[in-house]
């Protein structure tokens, strides 16, 4: 396969669209999953588990799939490689470690159908860039945009994976009931989860220094900033006794 720079602009900017677009329908309304969807039933559900799996394995598949498909030279210099890694390894936990251990609702058919299209869509406009098309010098491994990066992937990684695993401790399997999240950066924000997700994905463009990575922490940030603040809105409607102090997405700010 061949690098085709304008098909890398022409996907990276319907990214950019979508996000707007993603803005646009969800900032007044939340996305109807969780504990947004007004009438849960089980019509038109797949259970947490099965969704979350089908929904993001292509984003890990795709990638793989360009890379095992691309002959030697595979992947040099070391930097992009690791940057592939990076995307992938993500991915697999997301793919084949977060919902097997989900305690969350029955997910619409209909938003895995489109998370579907949108994985896929991601997960080749990223692993084509960084398989077929990045070009780094060879010493980009000690540039201070893949080592500032990297940190801020990893410690986005962290507050992820650290706050995702303290909402589902708050429920005992077969519950689905919400309670008030504490500890870890709950203590600051509603929204621990999605700030350490848009941390990863910010931290991953300033690592490729790549207009698709650019573009997909753009739509992240489009997609679950919003989601956050109608999270804290939630919690204040419904808890009482909810920590006036704590900010929806970002500590001590908003
Ligand atoms: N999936 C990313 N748009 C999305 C699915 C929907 O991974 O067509 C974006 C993703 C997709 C969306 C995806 C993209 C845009 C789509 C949309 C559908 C339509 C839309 C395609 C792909 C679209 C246009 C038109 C523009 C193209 O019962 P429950 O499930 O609520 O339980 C929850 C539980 N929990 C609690 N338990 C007890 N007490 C409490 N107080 C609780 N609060 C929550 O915790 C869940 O089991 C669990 C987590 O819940 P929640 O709501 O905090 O997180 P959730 O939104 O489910 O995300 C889970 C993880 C999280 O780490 C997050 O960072 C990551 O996935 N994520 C999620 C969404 C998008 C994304 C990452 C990204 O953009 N990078």
């Amino acid at each position: 396969m061949q690098c085709f720079p304008s098909l890398v602009l022409a996907l990276s900017s319907l990214l950019g669209a979508l996000a707007l677009l993603q803005l646009s329908l969800y900032l007044r309304v939340p996305s109807r999953y969780g504990k947004h969807e007004e009438r849960p039933c089980r019509r038109g559900r797949l259970p947490a588990r099965c969704a979350w799996f089908l929904q993001e394995l292509p984003a890990f598949l795709v990638p793989a799939l360009l890379l095992a498909l691309r002959g030697p030279p595979r992947l040099e210099p070391l930097g992009c490689r690791l940057l592939c890694c990076l995307f992938c390894w993500h991915y697999f936990y997301r793919t084949f470690i977060y919902p097997f251990f989900t305690r969350g609702r029955p997910f619409p058919l209909q938003l895995l159908f489109f998370g579907m299209l949108f994985c896929i869509y991601n997960g080749f406009l990223q692993g084509y860039y960084l398989i077929y098309c990045a070009e780094y010098p060879n010493d980009w491994c000690t540039d201070i945009r893949f080592t500032s990066g990297l940190l801020l992937f990893l410690l986005g990684m962290g507050i992820n994976i650290h706050s995702d695993l303290l909402l589902r401790q708050l429920r005992k399997p077969g519950e689905v009931t919400y309670k008030i999240p504490q500890g870890g950066l709950f203590t600051y924000v509603s929204g621990a989860n999605y700030f350490g997700e848009i941390v990863e994905w910010f931290g991953f463009a300033i690592a490729t220094w790549s207009l698709p990575a650019f573009a997909f922490a753009f739509f992240t940030l489009c997609c679950i900033g919003p989601r956050a603040y109608h999270h804290h809105r939630y919690y204040l409607k419904t808890f009482t006794d909810y920590p006036k102090s704590r900010k929806a997405l970002i500590p001590f700010v908003f």
